[in-house]
């Protein structure tokens, strides 16, 4: 894409029309039974977009009642893969189709730059569904080798009624990681968007309808975690749960889980990811990775490379190239085609982050650059670096979810990989190194799920992702993921008419 087709889209679909704000249930646009609406707003100025229906467990229950209906007796788990494989492809296209209105949506509810949305967010969702469309066909099971005189063999089967809860900061990515690999194994499910990005899930809805996904396979109800999201982690005919969001909730799932119906549950949670640089390596490429890590996506990213450790002998001169580069990050309107970082989230991620970093300068960190909050209105916030950090300190521990790096000073490979380890997180870590052995024994000694060796945020389809430690247990992306929704049954039969 060339940015003149960028700036020229931007102009003309700034204020994309809202058309979808109900909830999509058994394939229709249904007010919630109580009537009850929420807000969603503007990031960019606090403004209310328009006001969406705000599903309870009362919704949730019609939802699962469909997806039921639609898993035991309808078509979908029953249609050979391939056919269920040449509809998502379907829906794919559709997606594809109406790029620049999603994408546009998405940077009005969420504040995400445009030129990002279109040429990668959007797009990678399209390819999600033609990822998992195409593994469809080839869901099996096993013939086992018996060492009695057994027949036995596996099914695959799709687990059934899927609940999956997904948060503000990817809308459309996240919606097609849950979506994608359970539509392929034949589930049926109820997705429940972020409140505060509640937009571009209704209009996937849509699409999927057009795409000719029957009723009641997809359903999407908009509410609060509170109310619908707990809704669902505690519902009895609901058989698995995938989340991503806050550890905190995180646990919460996992105990509605254990008191209902012991679901499955699956959950992709909080991060605080080393990325390690040596003193090998370019400095500044090492400075643009490191704060493309800490920065992209205003640094709403579970994977955000939020602390930044670098070896002594090069230490000064990055830091010298870091702020240079992080005082020119354009912080604006996401619809700008020049803006590096538009606005966080919400109020309440614009206060978290700012008091994050009063923490930090208290804590005895020093600010090298940033720090403060941007603009008379919306959510915006300064590209913050500080330095001299220890593990000890806040700022460190937490996932701050906001555009703030925590950087430290490290002399030898043992000391960069206890601190790395020093956490109580484990979704992925980042190394910059030409030396292969350090490469090596950095990337088998870290506790994380996701290593990248000099790259940041290298995801692809095919690629399993997904926390150690605190950051949850279960993986999205990949075939891996497929079997989330898959359950495996064994069939057995004695092999000579044995009488038994
Ligand atoms: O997350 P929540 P919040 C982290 C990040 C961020 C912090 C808080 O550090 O600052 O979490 O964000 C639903 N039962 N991440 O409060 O609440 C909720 O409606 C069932 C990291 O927005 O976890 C939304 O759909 N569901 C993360 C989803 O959970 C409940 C991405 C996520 O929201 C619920 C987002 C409940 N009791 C935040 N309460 C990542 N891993 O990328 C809320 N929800």
């Amino acid at each position: 894409h060339n940015s003149d087709d960028i700036s020229a889209a931007a102009f003309v679909i700034k204020n994309p029309t809202i058309k979808f704000t109900k909830l999509f249930i058994n394939g229709e646009f249904v007010d919630s039974i109580s009537g009850k609406t929420f807000e969603t707003k503007d990031p960019r100025t606090g403004d209310v977009i328009t006001r969406v229906a705000e599903g309870d467990k009362e919704d949730v229950d019609l939802a699962v009642k469909a997806a039921r209906q639609s898993f035991d007796h309808g078509p979908w788990p029953r249609l050979p893969g391939s056919a269920r494989g040449r509809i998502m492809m379907k829906f794919a296209d559709l997606v594809e189709e109406n790029v620049e209105e999603l994408a546009a949506l998405e940077t009005l509810d969420a504040g995400k730059l445009f030129s990002v949305n279109k040429a990668r967010d959007i797009p990678h969702a399209a390819s999600s569904l033609r990822y998992y469309a195409g593994a469809a066909d080839k869901i099996h099971g096993e013939v086992l080798k018996m060492s009695r005189e057994l027949h036995g063999y596996t099914l695959q089967e799709p687990i059934g009624v899927v609940g999956q809860i997904i948060p503000w900061n990817y809308p459309s990515v996240m919606f097609f990681l849950k979506v994608s690999p359970a539509l392929a194994a034949g589930c049926t499910m109820i997705i429940k968007p972020a409140e505060q990005t509640p937009l571009t899930a209704l209009y996937y809805a849509h699409l999927a309808k057009l795409a000719g996904i029957p009723d009641g396979v997809l359903n999407v109800v908009t509410g609060l975690g509170s109310n619908a999201g707990a809704a669902i982690s505690s519902h009895m005919d609901i058989d698995a749960v995938s989340f991503t969001g806050s550890t905190e909730v995180g646990r919460k799932i996992l105990q509605a889980a254990a008191t209902s119906n012991l679901k499955v549950v699956s959950l992709e949670l909080g991060g605080k990811s080393p990325l390690i640089i040596f003193e090998d390596a370019d400095v500044d490429i090492a400075a643009d990775l490191a704060l493309f890590g800490a920065l992209y996506n205003k640094g709403e990213i579970c994977v955000a490379s939020s602390r930044v450790y670098v070896q002594e002998g090069i230490y000064d001169e990055f830091v010298k190239k870091l702020v240079k580069k992080a005082k020119a990050w354009v912080v604006g309107d996401p619809f700008d085609p020049k803006v590096q970082q538009g606005p966080q989230v919400d109020k309440m991620q614009h206060e978290k982050v700012l008091s994050y970093i009063e923490h930090g300068k208290r804590e005895g960190a020093t600010l090298l650059t940033g720090g403060r909050s941007l603009g008379e209105k919306g959510y915006f916030i300064e590209p913050t670096i500080f330095s001299d950090v220890n593990e000890e300190m806040l700022i460190a521990k937490d996932e701050i979810f906001g555009p703030v790096m925590a950087l430290a000073k490290f002399k030898t490979i043992e000391e960069a990989i206890k601190r790395a380890n020093n956490t109580r997180y484990g979704l992925a870590a980042g190394i910059v190194t030409k030396d292969l052995n350090v490469a090596n024994t950095v990337s088998r000694s870290i506790r994380a799920g996701t290593i990248w060796i000099n790259c940041y945020f290298a995801f692809d389809n095919d690629i399993p992702f997904g926390g150690y430690k605190m950051s949850g247990f279960g993986k999205d992306y990949g075939l891996e993921a497929l079997h989330k929704y898959l359950q495996v049954k064994s069939v057995v039969t004695p092999l000579y008419n044995t009488p038994w």
